[in-house]
């Protein structure tokens, strides 16, 4: 019996393939540090299922443009409509923090009040991004910035929502490689094929100093116009704007009143109220192209975060910068919840008007 192949978007390198469905699994060896072939044909159904959920399916990349392999993990095309998410934002704006607390609330169970569960899909990366940034962060270190030229997902989740399961590949770029206008940087690839996009605006990111970057939207900018490089993609893909560090306003109304704002379930008009604040905020600081994303997709939700809760400090001189109160982070998950609620990971009439103009 053979059907017709399942075509899946690979989310690394953008292109489509037939799944392959000989029943042929990669799964990394430890002692080798290469993949082996498995054939599972053979196998009894427990530990066809088992070899599966470790196991990975190498990418053809029909394009042949990434340079190196990369994997996919085995069981990605059992569940429908995988989604591809991708943060965006200047070098040291705090996407990847901000990825970490939030990966690690929705782990902790952060999104139950909305009827979603969250497990690893993809169980080697996610220890990977467990002892990477996960670790540290609850630890109170302050990570590093991430390497330029980094291609592979940061985590790939499985999350159970009430319309059903659904793979989310989140990607975390260098704030470097995002600013590059190279055509071709295969780093931004995934840009290609995203279907939501968190856009990270640091709340110091005004002063041109305080960063890397010149001009603190410019990765907003290439993003936009990258993603509407595909013109359906200005109603299809839904974007959060993520103001984060807002720690260093927490005494600031309104900055104030949603950073403590606490998980009562889905709640469209909450959305739009704090959407509007953050707003109002941008537009009064003059960050005009940082509003840029909400003027170029139609479906936009704004929201004040803060991943560590407070600015980290060098703990002695010349030594690594740390948060040495802990960390406590701050409404990461709203970004979250409002691009579940776009893209139908959260249902409902109610998931329907988030972020509707
Ligand atoms: N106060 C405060 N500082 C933060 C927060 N998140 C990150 N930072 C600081 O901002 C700096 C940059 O954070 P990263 O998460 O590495 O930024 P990034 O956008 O991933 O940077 P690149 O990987 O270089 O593109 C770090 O020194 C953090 O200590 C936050 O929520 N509040
Ligand atoms: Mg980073
Ligand atoms: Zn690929």
């Amino acid at each position: 019996m053979t059907t017709e192949p399942r075509r899946v978007r690979c989310p690394v390198c953008a292109d489509e393939f037939g799944w392959p469905q000989d029943g042929r699994v990669l799964v990394f060896n430890q002692g080798t540090r290469k993949h082996d072939i498995i054939d599972v044909n053979g196998l009894s159904p427990a530990k066809r299922a088992g070899v599966r959920r470790d196991g990975y399916i190498q990418c053809p990349n029909p394009a042949g443009d990434m340079g190196a392999p990369h994997y996919l993990p085995a069981t990605y095309a059992d569940y429908p409509d995988p989604l591809t998410v991708g943060l965006v934002g200047a070098p040291m704006a705090g996407k990847t923090h901000l990825l970490t607390a939030m990966i690690r609330e929705a782990y902790r169970g952060g999104l139950s009040p909305y009827g979603v569960t969250t497990s690893a899909l993809d169980f080697r990366r996610h220890d990977h991004f467990h002892e990477q940034f996960v670790q540290p962060f609850e630890r109170g270190a302050a990570l590093g910035g991430t390497d330029s030229g980094v291609t592979e997902a940061a985590d790939i989740l499985l999350v159970r929502g009430p319309a059903g399961p659904r793979p989310v590949t989140f990607f975390d770029v260098a704030g470097e490689d995002l600013e590059s206008t190279e055509a071709m940087n295969r780093s931004t690839r995934f840009m290609l094929g995203a279907d939501a996009v968190i856009f990270v605006h640091a709340l110091e990111d005004e002063d041109p100093g305080s960063t890397g970057s010149v001009n603190p939207s410019w990765s907003f900018e290439l993003a936009v116009e990258r993603l509407l490089g595909v013109p359906e993609n200005a109603t299809r893909v839904p974007v959060a704007i993520a103001v984060t560090k807002a720690d260093r306003m927490r005494y600031v109304p309104p900055v104030q009143r949603w950073l403590r704002a606490p998980a009562a379930g889905l709640d469209a008009a909450r959305i739009r109220a704090e959407s509007r604040d953050v707003y109002a905020f941008l537009h009064r600081r003059g960050a005009v192209g940082s509003l840029r994303p909400f003027d170029a997709f139609q479906r936009c939700t704004l929201h004040f975060v803060s991943a560590s809760g407070g600015d980290a400090s060098p703990a002695d001189a010349g030594q690594q910068h740390r948060f040495a109160r802990g960390v406590r982070p701050a409404n990461v998950l709203a970004p979250l919840v409002a691009l579940l609620a776009m893209t139908g990971v959260i249902g409902g009439p109610e998931a329907q008007k988030v972020g509707m103009p």
